[in-house]
C-alpha cells in the first residue's frame, strides 16, 4: 500500500498520508508528496489540504533514517517544493506535528489545527536543530523570543497557543478533513493567495545583542554542556539579520554539525533506548494483562507517599497502609506538602489536587488489602521486615493480585518464597522522589509470571515512567553499579582527591550532580545503615566506605544535619567547602597507610566512570540487563547521567572499548587487582574487535 494518496474532492485536492505508527517522513513518504504535489498542479483542484491518517499529523523527519546515506529528495529540497505550489495548500493538523512535521506545515500556505492538536520543534532533545526551516520561519510567524523558547525548549504546544503566536490560522473542532475543506474553500473565495512564510519579515523589536548574549547566557546554564542549544540561537539570529535563503544555509550547515556530533548520536540513541526498555525478549505478544483497578501501598514515608501520587495523578484509587494513625497522617500530611508546591508553582490547580488526594485512603489494617489488584511493599530496606510482610500479604490479598517490592537491593526470590504464590511476586522499583524521578526499575524473580512481568510493564507506561528490566542480583542494575562507582569516588578521596575536586569533575562531564554532593543529599546514614546488615566480606574493602563511616560517626549525615562531605549554610543551603573533611579524610589515610597524591581530573572521571561501565559488562555477560541501551536508560532516567553522552554503555563504545580494557588493566596495577578485574565480555569483545552495539545487534 502507498504511503501517500491523492484525490479530488470537488475543487480540492487531497494529499493524504498514511505512514503508521507517527507519519514519521520516511523517503518514501517525501517522494508520495514530492508526486502528488506535481499531480496537483496540472488538474482541476484550486487548493490542496495535505492531512495524515492515524492517530498524528507527521510527527518528524525518520529518525531510523539518520545516520544514513541521503536520499533525496531531502526535507528541505521538498518543502521549497510545497512552498512554490501554485495552488494554496493547507495542512490538517491533528495529534501531533512535531519535528519536520511542523516544518511541513511551515511550508504549507495556511495552516488549521484540530484544538486537541499540539505543534513542537522538539529536534533539541535528539541533539539537532530543526533542518528544515524551522529555525526561518517561526521567528518569521512568531517574533525572536517566541520561537528561541519554543526551539531551545523543545516542548510542545497548544493549538490555543500556536495561534495565539501567529504559528497557525485556525483551530478548529469535529472531523479536521471536514474542517480543513471548510477551510480550504474560504481560502478559494478569498482568492486562494499563496501566502508564504519565507516572504515576511522577522520583527526585530527587542532583538538586541544583549538580549542574544543573556538568552546564550541562560541556555548554557540550564543545558550545561550541550551544543545545539547555543547553535539554535545562531541560526535565530542568522533569521534575523539575513535574507530567508541565507538563513536556510547557515540553518543546513549548523543542522549538519549536530547531526554529526556524538551528543545528537548519543542522544538519538537514548530516544530508542527509551522506547526499546519497555519490550521484553522472551514475553510472548498475547501474554495477556491484569486490570489494575486499585492499588495498595504498604509505607507512607516519602517513597511510598511519592509512589501513591504516580496512581492517583491518572486516576487509580490507592489504598495507604501504615502502622498507625498518627504515621498514616504523617503521610498523607506529606503527599499535601508535596502537591501544594505542585499548585504554588501554577503546574496545577488547587481543585485538581484535592481530587487526587481524595482518591487516597488511608488504613492501618492488612485485611483492607483484601480486594487489591496490585500492592507496593515500600517499607524498611531489611529482609526480614519485608519476607513478614509478604506472608502477611500472602494471607489477606485475593488471589491473582499483584504482590509487588519497591527494594532497592534485596533478593525477590527469597522475598517472593515467603508466600505461596511466588510466581505473583515482583520488584518495583522506584526512584527518590518517586513522583518526579521517571525510572522504575521492574526486577523480574525467577519464578514472575508472564503476565505479572507484563502487566509491570504496562502500569510504567500508565503512570508515566520509563521501565527498565532488570533479574535479580544485590542491587539490581542501579544500585549494583553504583555501589562500584561510590567506591571509586571514595578510594580517589582517601588516595589524595577533594569532594569538591570530584564533584566538579562528574558535574563538568555533564552529571546531574557530583557523588559526594548527591551523598550529602540522600544522607550518609543510608549507605551506613545498609552498611550494618551485610558481613564483612558483603561490605567490601574498608578503605571504600572508612570516610563515609568517620562522618557518620561525627554526626555529619549531610544535608539533613547541615554537615556532611559539605558544609551548608542553614538560610540558602548553599554548599560550602569545609575544611574539617579534609582533616578527616587525611586521618583516614593515615590510619589505612594509604600515602595521598594528586589524582588529576582525566584520571578521576576514567576511574568513577570506567568503574559503572566494567559492572555494567558484568551486567550483560550474567544477563541481568536484557541489552545495554536498558542500563544506558536506568542511568539516565535515574541517576542523572548526562543523556547527551547517551548513559554509560553507549559512552562505551563511543570513546572504545579497547581504551577502556587497556586502562581497566593499568587500573588494576596501579590501584589493586581486588578493585580492577576487566570483565570477561569487555575482554572478549576487545578480542574481537566489535563494539558493544555490534554484540547487542547480534
Ligand atoms: C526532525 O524532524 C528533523 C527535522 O527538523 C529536519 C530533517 C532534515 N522517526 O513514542 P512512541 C516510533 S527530528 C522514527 O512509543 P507515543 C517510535 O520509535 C524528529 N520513528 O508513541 C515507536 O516505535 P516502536 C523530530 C519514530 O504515542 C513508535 O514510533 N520529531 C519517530 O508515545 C511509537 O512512538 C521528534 O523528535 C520518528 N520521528 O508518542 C518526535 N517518532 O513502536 C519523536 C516515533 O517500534 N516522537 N517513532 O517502539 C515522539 O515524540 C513520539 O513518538 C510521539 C508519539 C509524540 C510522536
Amino acid at each position: 500500500m502507498s504511503v501517500v494518496s491523492y484525490q479530488l474532492d470537488g475543487d480540492i485536492g487531497v494529499i493524504r498520508l498514511n505512514n503508521p505508527p507517527v507519519n514519521a517522513l520516511s523517503h518514501a513518504l517525501r517522494t508520495g508528496i514530492q508526486e502528488a504535489v506535481a499531480q496537483a498542479q496540472n488538474d482541476a483542484s484550486l487548493a490542496l489540504v495535505l492531512i495524515c491518517e492515524g492517530r498524528t499529523f507527521i510527527a518528524g523527519a525518520d529518525i531510523s533514517e539518520f545516520g544514513k546515506p541521503p536520499m533525496l529528495p531531502s526535507l528541505p529540497e521538498l518543502l521549497n517544493i510545497i512552498e512554490a505550489s501554485q495552488k494554496p495548500i493547507i495542512a490538517a493538523i491533528h495529534g501531533t506535528a512535531l519535528g519536520g512535521g511542523l516544518e511541513t506545515a511551515l511550508a504549507c500556505h495556511y495552516r488549521c489545527a484540530l484544538s486537541t492538536a499540539q505543534v513542537g520543534l522538539p529536534e533539541v532533545k535528539l541533539g539537532l536543530l530543526p533542518g528544515a526551516g524551522g529555525t526561518q520561519r517561526v521567528p518569521r510567524l512568531a517574533g525572536v523570543k517566541a520561537a528561541l523558547d519554543l526551539i531551545t525548549a523543545g516542548t510542545p504546544i497548544t493549538a490555543d497557543k500556536a495561534l495565539s503566536i501567529g504559528l497557525i490560522d485556525k483551530v478548529v473542532e469535529g472531523d479536521s478533513l471536514t474542517a480543513a475543506l471548510d477551510f480550504a474553500r474560504d481560502v478559494i473565495a478569498q482568492g486562494a493567495e499563496l501566502k508564504k512564510v519565507s516572504d515576511l519579515n522577522v520583527d526585530k523589536a527587542g532583538a538586541s545583542t544583549e538580549f542574544f548574549a543573556e538568552y546564550r547566557a541562560t541556555l548554557s546554564k540550564r543545558f550545561r554542556g550541550q551544543e545545539a542549544p547555543q547553535r539554535i540561537v545562531e541560526c535565530i539570529e542568522a533569521a534575523l539579520n539575513t535574507p530567508f535563503d541565507e538563513g536556510m544555509k547557515v540553518e543546513r550547515r549548523l543542522f549538519v554539525e549536530c547531526m554529526q556530533s556524538s551528543q545528537s548520536a548519543a542522544l538519538r540513541h537514548m530516544f530508542f533506548a527509551e522506547r526499546m526498555s519497555s519490550k521484553v525478549k522472551d514475553l510472548p505478544k498475547e501474554t495477556k494483562l491484569k486490570d489494575i483497578k486499585r492499588v495498595g501501598i504498604i509505607g507512607g514515608g516519602l517513597m511510598g507517599g511519592g509512589i501513591a501520587m504516580n496512581f492517583v495523578n491518572v486516576g487509580i484509587p490507592v489504598t495507604l497502609l501504615e502502622i498507625n494513625d498518627e504515621a498514616l497522617k504523617r503521610g498523607k500530611a506529606l503527599i499535601a506538602k508535596n502537591y501544594a508546591m505542585t499548585v504554588s508553582k501554577g503546574k496545577l490547580t488547587a481543585e485538581a489536587a484535592a481530587q487526587r488526594q481524595d482518591l487516597i485512603t488511608g488504613t492501618t489494617d492488612y485485611n483492607d488489602f483484601a480486594d487489591i489488584d496490585l500492592v507496593i511493599e515500600a517499607v524498611f530496606e531489611n529482609l526480614d521486615i519485608k519476607k513478614q510482610v509478604f506472608s502477611k500479604l500472602d494471607k489477606v490479598c485475593k488471589q491473582g493480585a499483584i504482590l509487588a517490592s519497591n527494594t532497592s537491593y534485596q533478593d525477590v526470590n527469597l522475598i517472593a518464597e515467603s508466600t505461596s504464590r511466588p510466581q505473583d511476586v515482583i520488584g518495583l522499583h522506584f526512584f527518590s522522589p518517586a513522583n518526579v524521578m521517571k525510572l522504575l526499575e521492574i526486577v523480574r524473580g525467577d519464578k514472575t509470571s508472564d503476565e505479572v512481568l507484563a502487566t509491570s510493564m504496562a502500569i510504567a507506561k500508565t503512570i508515566k515512567k520509563v521501565p527498565a528490566l532488570s533479574r535479580v542480583c544485590y542491587g539490581f542494575i542501579g544500585n549494583r553499579m553504583l555501589r562500584q562507582y561510590a567506591r571509586e569516588s571514595q578510594l580517589c578521596l582517601l588516595e589524595g582527591s577533594t569532594p569538591q575536586n570530584i564533584d566538579t569533575v562528574m558535574q563538568r562531564f555533564g552529571m546531574a550532580m557530583g557523588p559526594l554532593a548527591v551523598g550529602d543529599l540522600a544522607g550518609i546514614d543510608i549507605g551506613y545503615k545498609a552498611r550494618e546488615g551485610l558481613s564483612d566480606e558483603q561490605k567490601g574493602d574498608i578503605r571504600t566506605y572508612c570516610i563515609a563511616d568517620a562522618l557518620y560517626e561525627m554526626g555529619r549525615l549531610g544535608q539533613k544535619t547541615g554537615a556532611g562531605y559539605y558544609k551548608y549554610d542553614p538560610d540558602t543551603r548553599q554548599r560550602i567547602v569545609d575544611p574539617i573533611v579534609l582533616e578527616v579524610i587525611e586521618a583516614q589515610a593515615k590510619k589505612r597507610g594509604v600515602e595521598r597524591k594528586v589524582i588529576n581530573d582525566e584520571t578521576i572521571l576514567d576511574r568513577l566512570t570506567f568503574a559503572l561501565i566494567n559492572e555494567g559488562f558484568k551486567i550483560l555477560e550474567e544477563g541481568i540487563a536484557q541489552r545495554p541501551s536498558d542500563i544506558d536508560v536506568v542511568y539516565a532516567f535515574g541517576y542523572g547521567f548526562p543523556a547527551f553522552r547517551g548513559g554509560p554503555m553507549f559512552y562505551a563504545d563511543t570513546i572504545g572499548l579497547e581504551r577502556i580494557y587497556q586502562t581497566i588493566c593499568e587500573f588494576g596495577n596501579t590501584y589493586g587487582e581486588e578493585f580492577w578485574q576487566p570483565a570477561a565480555l569487555l575482554k572478549q569483545l576487545v578480542a574481537e574487535g566489535k563494539t558493544l552495539a555490534q554484540w547487542a545487534s547480534r
